[in-house]
């Protein structure tokens, strides 16, 4: 099986692009924006002011291209290395790094974005996006859901019953998977006997389509077709997304202690960013002065919402446990008065 690819990596064209130039500079811009983000939160981290960060870098065309398939209502429920995705469907940067600093108030998205805060579980997410998907279809709306997760989550026996059950239901979801060739230090090849994991979609009855993680005009391509396909009633679609996260799985981890410098760096010449700017360069529709007002627009956006974030007032115990539900679990409320108990405030 061969990936889909519509930009080579030298940013020169294989087929036509599937969207005209203002969206491709759109999609350029949010990438941009997007590894901004990045880089400030792991700088965050390493100064102390977030817990652990689980970085992006060189995964922004699989979540911004696939993130610009959907539409404004449709429901994402992703993972810890989704920022980029969930912002583009509308999560706020602030209330990602409020989930980072570990105030439960990260977990609510603005009210009418349909994102679910992001899943730390490996694999366990997939069924909620599932269904959801299900419950629209049994309303007879026409929005879908798509859900994000890593190789490693294809071990897990979720993404066995949610694939299953989607398919067997025909539920309106996409399947994303980022393949970015880990899962921590366990290479794909360790994950998986199979050539691919698109071709698992085979088993369960649904197609799978494997496509160049790092070209975002082929993720925005594949996710697009899906993305029709779930909204016409004719179920899910497993999509893998071949790419490379160039950073450590998290702020504690030392990726250099199991992968090489030369495995690396060779997939830095397929970074994304380059690759749809060596695009708008040769088409005349990118230049630096642009491309410094997207990196100083976004650097201000980015410094605000920190700023927003590290302004709110830290929560007192007593509180904790009153942004998980609309209305607090007897477990919680339990666990919450032991901890109050032992704080002597109780
Ligand atoms: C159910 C579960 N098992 C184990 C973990 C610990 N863990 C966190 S991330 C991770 C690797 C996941 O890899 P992958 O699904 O490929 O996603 P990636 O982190 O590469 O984006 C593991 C094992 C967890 N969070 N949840």
């Amino acid at each position: 099986m061969q990936p889909l690819q519509i930009l080579h990596p030298d940013g020169t064209l294989a087929a036509a692009p599937p969207v005209g130039r203002d969206e491709a500079r759109r999609l350029f811009a949010a990438m941009v924006h997007a590894r901004v983000y990045d880089r400030k939160a792991t700088a965050m981290q390493k100064q102390g002011r977030l817990a652990t960060y689980a970085p992006f870098e060189g995964q922004e065309a699989a979540q911004i291209g696939s993130a610009a398939a959907l539409r404004p209502d449709d429901w994402m429920v992703a993972t810890y290395r989704d920022a980029a995705a969930m912002w583009m469907q509308g999560y706020l940067w602030e209330d990602l790094l409020l989930g980072r600093i570990g105030d439960e108030r990260g977990g609510s998205p603005p009210e009418g974005v349909p994102v679910l805060p992001p899943s730390i579980t490996v694999g366990a997410h997939m069924l909620h996006a599932v269904g959801l998907g299900w419950a629209e279809r049994l309303r007879g709306e026409d929005r879908i859901a798509i859900t994000y997760f890593g190789d490693g989550a294809t071990s897990e026996g979720d993404f066995h019953e949610a694939m299953n059950f989607a398919a067997v239901f025909t539920v309106p979801v996409v399947f994303l998977c980022q393949n970015n060739q880990y899962a921590i230090s366990m290479p794909v090849s360790r994950q998986t006997a199979s050539a691919t994991i698109a071709q698992k979609a085979d088993a369960y009855g649904m197609p799978g389509v494997l496509v160049d993680g790092n070209d975002v005009f082929a993720v925005l391509a594949a996710t697009a077709e899906a993305v029709a396909r779930a909204r016409a009633g004719e179920g899910p679609t497993l999509i893998e997304a071949l790419t490379y996260r160039t950073g450590p799985h998290t702020t504690a981890d030392d990726p250099g202690r199991y992968r090489s410098g030369d495995e690396a760096a060779a997939w830095r010449e397929r970074d994304p960013i380059d690759r749809l700017r060596a695009h708008l360069r040769a088409e005349g529709a990118w230049d630096e002065a642009w491309e410094q007002g997207i990196l100083d627009e976004a650097a201000a956006a980015i410094e605000a919402a920190v700023a927003r974030a590290e302004a709110l007032e830290v929560w007192h115990p007593r509180e904790i446990v009153d942004g998980m539900y609309a209305e607090p679990t007897a477990p919680l409320l339990r666990q919450r008065d032991a901890l109050l108990r032992d704080l002597g405030e109780s």
